[in-house]
């Protein structure tokens, strides 16, 4: 290839790459595979290596830099960066709405409506279309220069996009981090003893203070354009959501969720809205923030101490607050398994009073170094169950690590932490009280045997007052004795009965699953059922039989077959069918020996009666019918076989006879 031919085509493929990179980061609709696409990178990286003269600092390959760099520089932007006006509260809306209107002498205002990101602004400027600088915000006039991170940022576009190129323009968005690039990070920082972060935000702060751009590159960072500063460009802006339209168009990416709202109200409605999808967007927000839409409105209403009169960010409440973690306390689950749980001074997170949190199992608490007493961050998101994300260790004062105990502190038995395993266990089985209780709630749970009002309080205080000790007592109870028992009116002991009688018509994969087998939940359950179709054939599964099945791994395999193998468990079972626990024997007629077969049956049958040889036919998954058809599998004849036997010899259909048949039927061993 020669230079000039080199110099074309390189040209053409960053055309091409960065119109990809515009599909699928700005429009969200990738257009090429991503192989091809690799393809293509490969293709440029080899005519630049072939001829370092055609490389230029917005070539897609020139995102990460080869040398970090020695210090950050300071950046002065063209124009200010403001900070942003707070509402907490529908009436500080209503206010902002209201003083602004007075201003402007307007009954009404347009408003832009966008998700506030939880990240870090940022100031990127373009001249003639190519990135030059980027800078964080500092103190809104000086910001640090953060080109060399902010360019491995694949959102960002290294050369603006399209028609009418501006001179000379100022983005500004915010730079974050998405939950799943905060996972990764972090896993990845733990897994080299390195420090993890507390959260998405705080990742993408120390992330973009990288001297290093190859450490940045490796992070998952987002960029979102909000606004812009600086800009002399001649098209018209006049708008707000002509803005972010024509910066979506130069190449910027912007948040889907921007608006255009009519007046306070469709903002009100708008952060209600957004409020609802928070837990599920990719990134974390804190709030929606409004700008008056017109320009020259804006103009009108100026600002005041750096903030702009014409924007407001209405917040959303924390999801995150700071409490004091009280104690902690071990809980033993159904399968023994310890779990720490904190006891909080109970804090208000986002509407809800939080008095615990989850602490996963021990490896968590050592982690993140937590100990009773310290001051920490509780995050609650959605309907998660509330965690401890990290420790305020500049709060902290006297306290000790916490030590995992070594024995059940409901049973006193051993506690056992396997090798591998992170999970702490109380091996006193069902000599356990708790596994006891626990094993119980499971049985009479709504997914398992589905005792309707036989609550955890309920079993516990059965259990005290020794009416229940295994699951098969729940069978043995009587009104009487519930009755008798505290706060239990003659009205709920009824009930209650009725419910437990009720749930002795039940399922298989139900009743295998109520038992509580380790690893063996709803979808395992209904495998098993399925399978073996008795619970006698499950007894007998041996653990090299189940591993075959499906889904079922060596270890569940192990569980269940150890489970049939206590003769306590097996007592168990066989007090809950002699109680009157059945199901219905369903019966995949299909996966049987002569499932979807038909037969027809002709002549006198000597051997068995006509009725037998139905029974046998059809317990075996055979459909017996009338009439020989194209359809008919075998007619079985006796003696005196009459025209039935004729028309199979003229369709070509197997006849078989008595003692043929019984042959058949005896391979496949059905009882009779
Ligand atoms: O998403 C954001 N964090 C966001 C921040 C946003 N959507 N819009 C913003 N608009 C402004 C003005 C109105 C001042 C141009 C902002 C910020 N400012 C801002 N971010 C950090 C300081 C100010």
């Amino acid at each position: 290839m020669q230079l000039e031919q080199a110099i074309k085509k390189a040209y053409a493929l960053r055309q091409l790459i960065t119109h990809y990179n515009y599909q699928y980061y700005v429009l969200d609709t990738p257009s090429v595979m991503d192989y091809e696409y690799d393809q293509l990178m490969r293709e440029l990286i080899d005519i630049e290596t072939e001829f370092p003269e055609t490389i230029n600092s917005n070539s897609p390959t020139q995102r990460v830099g080869v040398s970090p760099v020695i210090k950050f520089q300071e950046v002065k932007h063209l124009l200010p960066m403001l900070s942003l006006a707070n509402a907490f509260n529908e009436e500080e809306l209503h206010s902002f709405n209201t003083r602004i209107k007075q201003e402007l002498c307007v009954d009404t205002i347009e408003f832009s409506g966008e998700t506030k990101f939880d990240g870090l602004a940022v100031n990127v400027l373009y001249e003639n279309g190519l990135l030059i600088t980027a800078a964080t915000r500092g103190d809104g006039s000086l910001g640090e220069d953060v080109t060399h991170n902010v360019r491995t940022i694949q959102q960002v576009p290294l050369s603006l996009i399209g028609e009418n190129i501006p001179l000379s323009l100022e983005v500004r968005g915010e730079v974050v981090m998405t939950h799943k690039g905060f996972a990764i990070l972090n896993n990845r920082q733990r897994d080299k003893g390195e420090k993890v972060f507390a959260n998405p935000r705080n990742a993408a702060a120390g992330s973009l203070r990288q001297l290093d751009s190859r450490v940045t590159a490796e992070r998952q960072l987002s960029f979102f354009a909000y606004g812009i500063g600086d800009y002399n460009g001649n098209v018209d802006l006049t708008n707000h959501t002509n803005i972010l339209r024509q910066l979506k168009r130069w190449g910027l990416p912007v948040s889907t969720e921007t608006k255009r709202l009519n007046n306070i109200d469709e903002c009100l409605s708008y952060y209600a809205k957004i409020r609802t999808m928070r837990s599920e967007l990719a990134h974390d927000i804190d709030g929606v923030v409004f700008k008056v839409n017109e320009i020259a409105q804006q103009r009108q209403l100026g600002f005041v101490s750096r903030a702009p009169r014409w924007a407001i960010a209405y917040k959303f409440p924390p999801l995150e607050k700071m409490t004091q973690l009280l104690d902690i306390e071990v809980q033993v689950g159904r399968t023994g398994a310890l779990t720490p749980v904190a006891r909080l001074l109970p804090v208000k997170v986002a509407g809800v009073m939080i008095t615990n949190a989850t602490l996963h199992n021990f490896d968590e608490i050592k982690r993140k170094d937590v100990r009773i007493g310290d001051w920490v961050y509780v995050r609650r998101a959605g309907d998660v169950i509330p965690e401890i994300v990290a420790v305020i260790k500049e709060r902290r004062l006297d306290v000790s690590e916490f030590i995992m105990p070594d024995v059940c502190p409901a049973c006193g038995a051993d506690v056992v932490c396997q090798d591998g395993e992170t999970v702490y266990r109380c091996i006193g089985g069902l000599i356990c009280s708790a596994q006891k209780i626990q094993a119980i709630i499971h049985f009479a749970s709504r997914k398992a045997m589905n005792i309707d009002g036989l609550g955890d309080k309920l079993i516990i205080q059965l259990n005290e007052s020794g009416l229940i000790n295994t699951v098969a007592d729940l069978y043995l109870l009587s009104q009487e004795q519930l009755s008798d028992l505290n706060r239990m009116g003659t009205k709920s002991a009824k009930n209650l009965i009725t419910a437990i009688n009720k749930s002795k018509n039940t399922t298989l994969e139900r009743f295998v699953y109520a038992l509580g087998i380790r690893e063996v939940g709803e979808a395992t359950a209904r495998t098993i059922a399925a399978r073996y179709k008795s619970i006698k054939s499950i007894e007998q599964a041996t653990s090299k039989e189940l591993v075959t099945i499906p889904d079922i791994g060596p270890i569940t395999a192990f569980n269940i077959n150890h489970f049939f193998q206590q003769k306590y468990n097996l007592q168990i079972i066989q007090s809950l069918i002699t109680a009157g626990i059945n199901w219905e024997i369903k019966r995949d007629t299909m996966s049987l020996a002569f499932g979807g077969m038909v037969f027809v049956l002709t002549g006198s049958l000597l051997i068995m009666t006509r009725d037998e040889a139905k029974r046998r036919l059809m317990l075996l998954g055979g459909k017996v019918t009338e009439k020989v058809s194209k359809k008919t599998n075998y007619v079985i004849y006796g003696k005196n076989p009459g025209s039935k036997y004729d028309i199979a010899i003229k369709l070509g259909i197997k006849t078989l006879n008595e003692e043929s048949f019984m042959k058949m039927i005896e391979k496949e061993k059905v009882e009779p």
